[in-house]
């Protein structure tokens, strides 16, 4: 069964609302940041995060892009912008067809060639992540920008599992610890706004905090992204331009509205 909406022309995100109506909301993500319009705050409250890396379980394709499961369980993602403590639960890509574009998120209109989420939902207040979906400070997603450049051993760790994930609905295990915050960039500013899913529902549920400095990963495995499947091994090739490999799974981005942008250091 192909995904109700995508990236492709009939079922892109100008077409999202048609079924999930919060798509058209005043706090969707993502949005162009423009740092020379921000305030800058020098949060007291430094971002802090603590992983377990035997925590990660499985990388699975959802027909949009590579997303790998986390048991929680011990993970703590507290301070800056946060109140209470938020623990991960899945960790996830978007990417474009070519390096020029790709990241969901925007600095003064520059794209980067993709954009890792790393999705946290509020232990403290709600009983599970679908609970804290429903609630305006329910999640928060941490993004970081993807640029081109040297290997990145820890992400190998997901990337060679790929070719076990090819087509839309198959899981693979992670059987060797990884850690998520080998991903985060040390030391590197931030800018925090509240918005929501990029995805459909586009539920207004998250807390943004997108970090500054980008990460390095290699070229191949950048390309190892756009040969995922969007479609199940069982159905029919979609004859689509891209002959229904994942080529681009990134959403514009949306105004900002009434929202504000903070800029922190970390
Ligand atoms: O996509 C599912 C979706 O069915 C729905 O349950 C939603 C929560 O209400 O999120 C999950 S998800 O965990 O897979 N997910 C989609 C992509 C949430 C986080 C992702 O959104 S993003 O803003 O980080 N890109
Ligand atoms: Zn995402």
């Amino acid at each position: 069964m192909p995904l109700e909406w995508g990236y492709n022309e009939d079922n892109g995100p100008d077409k999202w609302a048609q079924c999930y109506p919060e798509a058209n909301g005043q706090r969707q993500s993502p949005i162009d940041i423009v740092p020379i319009d921000l305030k800058t705050i020098n949060t007291n409250r430094r971002l802090t995060w603590k992983y377990i890396p035997e925590n990660v379980v499985d990388v699975t394709n959802p027909g949009y892009c590579w997303k790998v499961h986390v048991n929680g369980e011990g993970s703590e993602l507290s301070g800056g912008p946060l109140e209470g403590r938020y623990i991960l639960e899945q960790f996830h890509c978007h990417w474009g067809k070519t390096n020029q574009e790709g990241s969901e998120h925007t600095i003064n209109g520059e794209k980067y060639a993709g954009e890792l989420h790393l999705v946290h939902w509020n232990a403290s207040k709600y009983s599970s992540f679908n609970e804290a979906a429903k609630h305006p400070d329910g999640l928060c997603v941490l993004g970081v920008f993807l640029k081109p450049g040297r290997k990145n051993l820890e992400l190998d760790k997901i990337v060679c599992q790929l070719n076990k994930i090819q087509y839309m609905g198959e899981t693979a295990k992670i059987l060797v610890p990884v850690n998520p915050g080998a991903f985060l960039p040390q030391d590197s500013g931030y800018y925090t706004y509240q918005g929501s899913l990029t995805t459909p529902p586009c539920s207004e549920c998250v807390i943004w905090i997108v970090f500054k400095d980008p990460l390095e990963i290699s070229q191949e495995q950048l390309e190892s992204f756009r040969c995922l499947r969007s479609f199940c091994l069982e159905d029919q090739c979609p004859c689509d331009e891209f002959k229904g490999y994942v080529k681009t799974n990134f959403r514009p981005t949306l105004p900002l509205n009434e929202r504000e942008v903070k800029e922190c250091r970390i």
